[in-house]
């Protein structure tokens, strides 16, 4: 139980990425200094924040891998959270997405169950709970990571899925919570992570997928015509291999680029939108050991889009601060005392 409490701990620094700072802060050397732990179910492993219940406070859902299950918390406003709902899910839940996919105005959850290659959706009851949707969605073989967005414009919200070793999968929603049959697309490379956006501003919504394993390494972006069809990019030049991929602007001229994370090589990269729809990369920049996740926002308040970074064996966030040419600070901040104040 200790662990759920240590893992839960560093999962909370990223919740507070979601939140706006309270002001703007001076730089090092600690960007976050409030930390309280909550307790989870088993082996929790990814979350995400969004206003559940419409009343403009982020709340927070994170899936327990070992417990087969997730786990709500209605947040209270000020960074801590409230009255555990636990829900069952399949098998190893490794990533979660919160869409409006019945089209209520209210969010939902999808659950990606890694071991059973299957998603869940969950409806919002408006009532602090959630109700599972009957279909099993099955995109295929070894489903990694998902984002959503209505790549088809009918006003209802898709899915986009990662096959780990082979493809990429769409699911058109049908609005109600429902979904069609997958559509199989294929990329360069083999898949982990995937992101959605506008990538080229044409209102049309765009895919990036990150690819690496064996075979092309980078960022591959499927770009969006706007009626569930894409046109395929070649594959940009994205570090070694980026396991990662966040969307943030990081020059601030309102194109948004790429930041990836290359697990084993302790490497970061930024990769820049060009607005032609072509990118390039920068040199990659080092960040803590195995950094796993990445994300970002304006910890600081100075307007510049700032990382986060999940650094799987220093048991240690760290964060880069943006200095809004496309560069960061060095060295990145560390925040490992918060875990080692938990020992
Ligand atoms: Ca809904
Ligand atoms: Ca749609
Ligand atoms: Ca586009
Ligand atoms: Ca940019």
């Amino acid at each position: 139980m200790k662990r759920n409490y240590l893992i839960i701990t560093f999962l909370m620094v990223f919740v507070l990425l979601g939140c706006p700072p309270p002001k703007a802060r001076k730089k090092m050397p600690r960007i976050f200094a409030l930390t309280y732990s909550m307790e989870t179910r088993t082996e929790p492993s990814f979350l995400i924040t969004d206003d559940f219940n419409r009343n403009h406070i982020l709340d927070l859902v994170v899936v327990n891998s070992g417990g087969q299950s997730f786990s709500f918390y209605k947040g209270n406003g000020d960074g801590t959270f409230k009255d555990q709902r636990v829900f069952r899910t399949g098998r190893d839940p490794i990533c979660l997405v919160s869409a409006d996919f019945n089209d209520d105005g209210y969010k939902d959850i999808g659950v990606l169950n890694y071991a059973d290659q299957t998603i869940q959706i969950y409806l919002n009851t408006r009532l602090g709970s959630f109700q599972k949707i009957n279909q099993l969605l099955e995109p295929g073989k070894i489903p990694i990571n998902m984002a959503s967005g209505d790549f088809n414009g009918d006003g209802r919200i898709d899915l986009i899925v990662t096959m780990r070793f082979s493809n990429v999968v769409m699911m058109l929603g049908k609005g109600n919570g429902y979904f069609s049959e997958p559509k199989s697309m294929d990329v360069k490379g083999q898949p982990t992570g995937v992101v959605v956006g506008d990538y080229n501003q044409d209102g049309m919504i765009d895919v990036a997928v990150a690819l690496a394993g064996t075979g092309n390494k980078g960022v591959q972006i499927l770009w969006g015509k706007g009626d569930g069809e894409f046109e395929s990019s070649k594959v940009f030049k994205a570090g070694k291999q980026p396991l990662s991929i966040v969307s943030i602007d990081v020059n601030n001229d309102g194109l948004m680029d790429f930041v990836t994370s290359s697990n084993s090589l302790h490497a970061l990269t930024t990769i820049v939108n060009n607005g032609d729809k072509t990118f390039d990369s920068l040199r990659d920049f080092a960040s803590g050991n195995f950094p796993k996740f990445v994300v970002a926002s304006d910890f600081t308040g100075d307007g510049l889009q700032d990382i986060a970074v999940s650094n799987a064996t220093d048991d240690a966030i760290t964060i880069s601060l943006g200095k809004g040419d496309g560069t960061f600070t060095y060295p990145p901040i560390y925040h490992r005392e918060i875990l080692m104040a938990m020992d």
